[in-house]
């Protein structure tokens, strides 16, 4: 009898293994390949080479790349080197990156900077916001950005018990911002929550005054942008494969009003300031993004939501290639018609739509 309970129990395990085992492959696309789209004038980006994880471009078109991501569980292609911010000007006929110099009494060395925000404060002066894992911790610094000197100027560390494994954020006003955290354990239980599909992670609004939790029920929640109109919220769960849609209250809490499903792992979320349009850059094959072969790399895919408040919104894509051009796209940006498409641990792509 003994025997027959353990054999069950076993049985039953194995099935229980088998049936995760089957919707991870099914939640990570494993078999999903890419069938190319590209405009017509596209060009990877000279002197980005290890990552441009997030991009934020501001009105006068100075974009800000993120760049040199270390990341548990994901390839780095320059695992000794620090993270850098650079800068690109938009508004000239071929524009080049440089690597912003940071002022002094920051720890260069450990800079590994994640999602990234601008702001601008009524005074005109420029910040920016960076999610930063020295040594695998979450903090998020302030920089204030000098236009002349083409520097960042450390102003602050921000540190909090719920600012943990944060992914990105959206800036708000002087030191008020939401926050994403793309996992609820630190530690290498993280991988079962995207096992068993647990809903643990969520959106922190954070201020010098008041920091609480403001959106809960995502498996996975990454990039997060704001509404030109400063009204909505959308928010990309990477593991669920969708963008949630949430209105801003006055205290800064946040209704849920809809969720746009897709087919794509959804990275990093940003808005075309000209349409409203979101623009997400996705994972079309997570599998491949973590089980890195250079022969089969992962691919990138960059999708345009159009009237996303709408019953209908659209879908289109605005670029996706197999991996032997640009892989592991994670945002994508637009300015004027011209488009930046940045990656994990990958190059980044310049094209004019
Ligand atoms: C990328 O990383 C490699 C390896 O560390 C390094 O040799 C190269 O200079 C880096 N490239 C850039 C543009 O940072
Ligand atoms: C883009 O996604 C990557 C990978 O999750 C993340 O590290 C980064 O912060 C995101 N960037 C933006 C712009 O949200
Ligand atoms: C990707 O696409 C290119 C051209 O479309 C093709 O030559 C190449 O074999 C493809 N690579 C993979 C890994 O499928
Ligand atoms: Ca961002
Ligand atoms: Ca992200």
């Amino acid at each position: 009898m003994g025997k027959l309970v353990v054999l069950t129990l076993l049985g039953a395990g194995l099935a229980l293994i088998g049936e995760r085992f089957v919707k991870l492959r099914q939640r990570t696309n494993a078999f999903r390949e890419v069938e190319p789209v590209e405009p017509h004038n596209c060009h990877l980006i000279e002197g980005v080479e290890n990552g441009s994880e997030d991009i934020d471009i501001l009105p006068s078109g100075l974009a800000f790349i993120s760049s040199g991501l270390k990341y548990p569980g994901m390839p780095s292609f320059a695992p000794d080197e620090p993270g850098q911010i650079f800068m690109m000007d938009l508004n000239e006929q071929n524009p080049r990156v440089q690597a912003l110099a940071i002022s002094d009494g920051f720890d260069k060395a450990s800079f590994n900077p994640h999602g990234i925000s601008t702001f601008i404060d009524k005074d005109h002066t420029v910040y920016l916001y960076v999610v930063n894992h020295p040594h695998m911790e979450s903090t998020v610094e302030v920089f204030k950005f000098e236009e002349q000197q083409r520097s960042l100027v450390h102003l602050k560390t921000i540190e909090h018990e719920l600012l943990k494994s944060v992914n990105d954020i959206v800036v708000l006003g002087p030191e008020q911002f939401y926050a994403t955290r793309d996992h609820y354990f630190t530690n290498f239980l993280s991988l079962l929550e995207v096992i068993m599909e647990l809903h643990w992670t969520y959106v922190l609004f954070y201020s010098p005054s008041k920091v609480n939790v403001v959106a809960r029920g995502f498996i996975s929640a990454n990039g997060i942008t704001i509404s030109p109109d400063k009204k909505y919220i959308y928010v990309a769960d990477v593991a669920d494969k969708n963008i949630h849609v949430m209105k801003i209250h006055a205290n800064w809490d946040l209704t849920r009003l809809k969720v746009v499903q897709l087919d794509t792992l959804v990275d990093n979320l940003t808005v075309d300031p000209d349409t409203g349009d979101v623009l997400a850059g996705c994972h079309p094959n997570a599998m491949k993004l973590i089980l890195y072969n250079p022969e089969d790399p992962p691919g990138s895919e960059v999708l345009r939501i159009q009237n996303v408040l709408s019953e209908k919104p659209r879908i289109s894509t605005e670029y996706a290639n197999n991996g032997s051009v640009l892989q592991a796209s994670t945002v994508a940006s637009v300015y004027k018609r011209k488009l930046l498409i940045g990656t994990i641990y990958h190059k980044a792509l310049y094209c004019e739509l």
